[in-house]
C-alpha cells in the first residue's frame, strides 16, 4: 500500500474546478412515470418537482426524486424522433447527466472547455419566480454528460422549468443519504485516456489503481482506476475490461449498454444494516452473499467492528478495511432487463478505499448471475 494518506492524495488535485458535490443524477429512461414510482416505493425517494407538458415542456416528462443530499431526475422523450428517445433505445433505460454543484458554472466550463472538454451545453442562464440557476455541460465517457450547476440565487424547489411535485404519494425513506461515488465503464484500452482525461481537464488525481492481476476471477478480469477532486466530494472510478478464460463483466456492461457509460453509483448510509433491511423488505434485489468462510475471516482480516457479523451474513453485507478505517458494502441486481447500471449501498467508518478486500467474492457473485444471463 502507499504511504500517502487520501487526504494527501486528493490534496494534489488542481484547484481550477471547484465542486461542492454532487447537484442530481438524470436517467433517460423509457417511461419515466413508472421509474419514478420504481425509485419512490422501492428506494425511499420522495417526489420534489416535475416538468412536463401540464408545465409547458413539451417534448419529455421529468420527474425529480429526492434522498437525503441525493437527487434523481427520471426523464423520458414524449417522440420517437427525440434525442432522449434515440438515448433510451440504443443503451435502454441508463445515466444520462452526472451533474456537479459548482460556484461558478460559466467559469467551470470555461476552464473545462479550454483543456480540452468537448461541450455538450453552452452556458446558460435560466430564471424564473424563485431566482435563477447558470448552467453548462461538457461530454464525458461515451453518451455520458457532465453538467456544472451554480444555484447561489435559487430557492424553489429544483430549478427554473420545473414546478413543485403535487404527488401524495411519498413512502418513507430508507437511510440513503448522499451520493459516494459513481463509476464508469470504459471500452478497451480506454482507460489511460478515460483518466487523463479527468486529470486534463477537470483538474482530478488518480488515487487508486487496480490493475487486472489484482482484479480476477478464475474466469473473468477488470482494470479500475479511481479519479477525485480535490476534496474527495467527486469520486469517478473507471473501470475497463480485461482478458480473461472467460467475458469480463465490463465486457458484458458494453455489450448490453452498447458503449461506455455509468456502470454503478454508490450511496452511502450511517445504517446499512437498516437501510438493506428496508430495501429487501421493498423487493430491491442484491447478490447473493458470499460463503460462511468469508465471514468466519472477517475478525481476522478487518479486526474489531461495531456491527453484528451474523446480521451482517444474514443480509449479505460485505466488510472491508484500509489504514484508515473499515466500510460495509453490498451490490444491488442491475436495476433494469439490460445487465447495465446496479447500485451500491455504502457506510464508511473512516475507510476511504472502495473495497478491494471484496473484489473476489463480489465478482463471484456478479458471475453467478452473468453465467446465468448466458453471458459468461
Ligand atoms: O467502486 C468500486 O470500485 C467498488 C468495487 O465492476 C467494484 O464498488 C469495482 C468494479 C466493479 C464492481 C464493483
Ligand atoms: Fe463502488
Amino acid at each position: 500500500m502507499s504511504t500517502q494518506t487520501f487526504a494527501e492524495k486528493i490534496a494534489q488535485a488542481q484547484d481550477f474546478l471547484p465542486i461542492n458535490g454532487t447537484d442530481y443524477i438524470e436517467f433517460y429512461v423509457g417511461n419515466a412515470k413508472q421509474a419514478a414510482h420504481y425509485y419512490k416505493t422501492a428506494f425511499g425517494y420522495q417526489e420534489i418537482a416535475y416538468a412536463g407538458p401540464e408545465t409547458g415542456v413539451r417534448d419529455r416528462a421529468s420527474y425529480v426524486l429526492q434522498q437525503g443530499k441525493i437527487r434523481l431526475v427520471l426523464t423520458s422523450g414524449l417522440k420517437s424522433d427525440s434525442p432522449i428517445c434515440e438515448h433510451a433505445k440504443k443503451h435502454g433505460d441508463g445515466v444520462k447527466i452526472l451533474a456537479l454543484w459548482v460556484d461558478d458554472a460559466y467559469d467551470a466550463f470555461e476552464q473545462t472547455t479550454k483543456r480540452g472538454g468537448k461541450p455538450y451545453m453552452e452556458p446558460t442562464t435560466i430564471t424564473d419566480e424563485f431566482g435563477e440557476v447558470k448552467m453548462a455541460g461538457i461530454y464525458t465517457y461515451g453518451e455520458t454528460i457532465h453538467m456544472f450547476i451554480e444555484r447561489k440565487n435559487y430557492n424553489g424547489p429544483f430549478m427554473p422549468g420545473y414546478v413543485k411535485s403535487e404527488s401524495t404519494y411519498q413512502p418513507t425513506d430508507c437511510g440513503l443519504l448522499y451520493v459516494d461515488h459513481c463509476v464508469g465503464n470504459v471500452g478497451w484500452n480506454r482507460m489511460n485516456e478515460t483518466v487523463q482525461w479527468y486529470q486534463d481537464v477537470m483538474g482530478f488525481v488518480n488515487i487508486l489503481s487496480f490493475d487486472d492481476k489484482q482484479i480476477n476471477t478464475e474466469y473473468s478480469a477488470l482494470m479500475s482506476k479511481v479519479m477525485s477532486n480535490g476534496n474527495g466530494f467527486s469520486k469517478f472510478p473507471i473501470n475497463e475490461p480485461a482478458e480473461g478464460k472467460k467475458k469480463s463483466q465490463v465486457e458484458e456492461y458494453l455489450d448490453f449498454y452498447e458503449g461506455e457509460g455509468v456502470q454503478h453509483i454508490a450511496v452511502a448510509t450511517k445504517d446499512i444494516i437498516k437501510t438493506v433491511t428496508e430495501l429487501k423488505s421493498r423487493g430491491v434485489e442484491f447478490l447473493s452473499a458470499p460463503p460462511e468462510a468469508y465471514y468466519d475471516m472477517i475478525p481476522d482480516r478487518v479486526g474489531e467492528i461495531d456491527e453484528d457479523i451474523k446480521k451482517l451474513q444474514e443480509l449479505g453485507i460485505l466488510v472491508d478495511c484500509d489504514e484508515e478505517g473499515y466500510l460495509l458494502q453490498i451490490f444491488t441486481k442491475p436495476v433494469e432487463d439490460r445487465p447495465t447500471l446496479f447500485y451500491e449501498i455504502i457506510e464508511r467508518h473512516g475507510a476511504q478505499s472502495f473495497g478491494a478486500g471484496n473484489f473476489k467474492a463480489l465478482f463471484e457473485a456478479l458471475e453467478r448471475e452473468q453465467a446465468k444471463r448466458g453471458n459468461l
